[in-house]
């Protein structure tokens, strides 16, 4: 039983990014084939799970294909029941539920402004009003999550979850932009950075050129936080 995963540039596709964590970090077994993200080939590559158009899409070993990270999401929680892809506990789900929501639907600054670049950090960047609005209600919904359910482990409902799924590029973005956060969702973001799945996921992007480079910005790079 194996499904097939169809994602686009790992360096730059947070939405893939979403896709393949949820499958690597609760042992789902998939195939993975890439997508032509950046060039004129995606609707081919894409063709024959239409009406899918954008990546990740998942076929499950049935041939059904399912589009978008929360249909996805829902779908591999309700196949896979005993895998902990949601939180156990009835209140934790819930509010699990509304952080994966609210990260689907919104924070339209953060995505727009800092577009994920997993290559390297941007020196200098200095963040809009909107998108520092955006932090400060990701670090509420973050501190909430952690103080309630958080224990001793490093994410949001204790163990990795959904919810830590849907704000891993949220975490990157903080790294590669040098946002401007508190100590503690900092801890956050640097245990997305250490996770041996993220890296893994870095690592195989490293190894794709896309030219030219997708979002760039009028800045210094400096290198990426966490060693390769
Ligand atoms: N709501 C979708 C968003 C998917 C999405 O926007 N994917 C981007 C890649 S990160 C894409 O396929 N872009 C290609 C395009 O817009 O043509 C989800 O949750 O999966």
């Amino acid at each position: 039983m194996t499904y097939d995963l169809y994602i686009g540039a790992r360096t730059y596709s947070s939405w893939s990014l979403r896709g393949w964590l949820m499958i690597a970090k609760f042992n789902l077994p998939a195939k993975v084939h890439m997508v032509d993200l950046y060039g004129s080939d995606m609707a081919r590559d894409l063709a024959h799970l239409a009406p899918a158009r954008l990546v990740p899409v998942l076929r499950t070993p049935e041939g059904d294909a399912v589009q978008d990270t929360l249909a996805i999401a829902e779908t591999l929680a309700e196949r896979h029941p005993k895998a902990g892809l949601w939180p156990a506990d009835a209140s934790a789900r819930m509010l699990a539920r509304w952080l994966v929501a609210e990260m689907h639907s919104g924070f339209g600054n953060l995505r727009n402004d800092c577009p994920m670049n997993l290559a390297h950090r941007w020196v200098g960047f200095e963040p809009s009003v909107g998108v520092l609005d955006d932090l400060k209600w990701i670090e509420e919904l973050w501190a909430a999550a952690r103080k309630k359910f958080g224990g001793d482990g490093p994410w949001l409902f204790g163990e990795y979850s959904l919810a830590d799924v849907f704000y891993a590029p949220v975490a990157a973005r903080i790294a590669c932009y040098e946002l401007p956060v508190s100590k503690a969702a900092q801890a956050y973001v640097q245990a997305h950075l250490n996770d041996p799945a993220f890296r893994e996921w870095r690592a195989e992007g490293a190894k794709q050129i896309i030219l030219p480079k997708p979002y760039q910005m009028p800045l210094e790079t400096a290198p990426w936080p966490v060693a390769d």
